[in-house]
């Protein structure tokens, strides 16, 4: 099915100064990583309150920290897709581009995107939940379930943000301020059920941001969206930007 955008919304596009990206596990499903709620998805296997919640570490640090590194294994295989490449070449057509992500695989700073506010922390970042040491994922002896601070011998965990536990007060005023200044927000590849992320459209709608959607599925989002587009971000992406330099000749 081809892809056609509104022409309005590349005349949308040529006005605006801040361009707010939100993403979701759907942009890195094309790289290779399982997303939460798909078919595949991670939450088909393992319920989200067994595993990417504080008390469920507790309770069993070796299953949990068995399950990021299961997970690490999967992104250490995979490379960033169109999608995430043509968020880059963005940087060179519009004036101020912004990626918020909800992914914790660092795919769009290993594309090269240089502005990115990690909502939910990274996998490959971890620290002592006793001293606080931060530890690089490389440097960690996981074999034996849960690592132990060479400090204090406390448990290591991963820097990811669990259900039930608050954002980063940084990442998520940083977002929100971003999200209302935003003349144009794309939301791409997320379900927006997880909050305080899904709020982040609302709020840009709020401050009359122009929102376009591109997931292959409808979301919650897509009754406030102004385009939204029901393709694959690695397809969608880089058709909207040819179909907008076309435009601008
Ligand atoms: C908090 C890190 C203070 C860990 C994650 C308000 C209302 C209801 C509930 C709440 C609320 N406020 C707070 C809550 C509780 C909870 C919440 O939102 N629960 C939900 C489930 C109802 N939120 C929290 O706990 C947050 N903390 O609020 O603290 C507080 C505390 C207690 C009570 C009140 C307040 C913390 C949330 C962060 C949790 N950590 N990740 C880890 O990764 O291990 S969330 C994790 O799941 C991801 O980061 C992401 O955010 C979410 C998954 O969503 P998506 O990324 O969208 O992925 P999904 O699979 O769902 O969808 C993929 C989409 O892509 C699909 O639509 C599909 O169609 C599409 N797609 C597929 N292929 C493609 C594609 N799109 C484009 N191209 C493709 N090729
Ligand atoms: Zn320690």
């Amino acid at each position: 099915m081809p892809i056609d955008f509104d022409p309005y919304t590349f005349e949308i596009l040529s006005n605006a100064k801040h361009v707010v990206i939100l993403t979701g596990a759907g942009i890195s499903s094309e790289s290779g990583i399982p997303t939460f709620r798909g078919e595949e998805g991670l939450w088909q296997k393992f319920r989200p309150e067994e595993l990417a919640n504080f008390n469920a570490f507790m309770d069993n640090p070796k299953l949990v920290s068995e399950w990021y590194n299961y997970r690490r294994n999967i992104i250490n295989k995979v490379k960033p897709n169109a999608a995430h490449h043509t968020l880059v070449e963005f940087e060179s057509v519009f004036p101020y581009i912004t990626v918020i992500t909800q992914n914790v695989d660092g795919l769009h700073q290993k594309a090269g995107s240089s502005h990115v506010i990690e909502l939910h922390g990274n996998i490959y970042r971890n620290y002592c939940i006793e001293c606080g040491k931060r530890y690089d994922y490389v440097k960690l002896d996981t074999r034996n379930g849960a690592p132990a601070c060479e400090e204090c011998s406390g448990l290591i965990r991963p820097d990811v943000v669990w259900f039930g536990e608050t954002l980063p007060m940084d990442a998520i005023q940083d977002a929100q301020q971003h999200a209302a200044s935003a003349d144009v927000m794309f939301s791409v590849g997320t379900s927006a059920v997880v909050y305080p992320a899904a709020d982040l459209p609302r709020a840009a709608k709020t401050h009359d941001a122009y929102l376009i959607e591109i997931n292959p599925e409808p979301t919650d989002i897509s009754m406030i969206a102004d385009e939204t587009i029901h393709n694959k971000a690695g397809e969608a992406l880089p058709v909207l930007l040819k179909q907008y330099k076309a435009w601008l000749d």
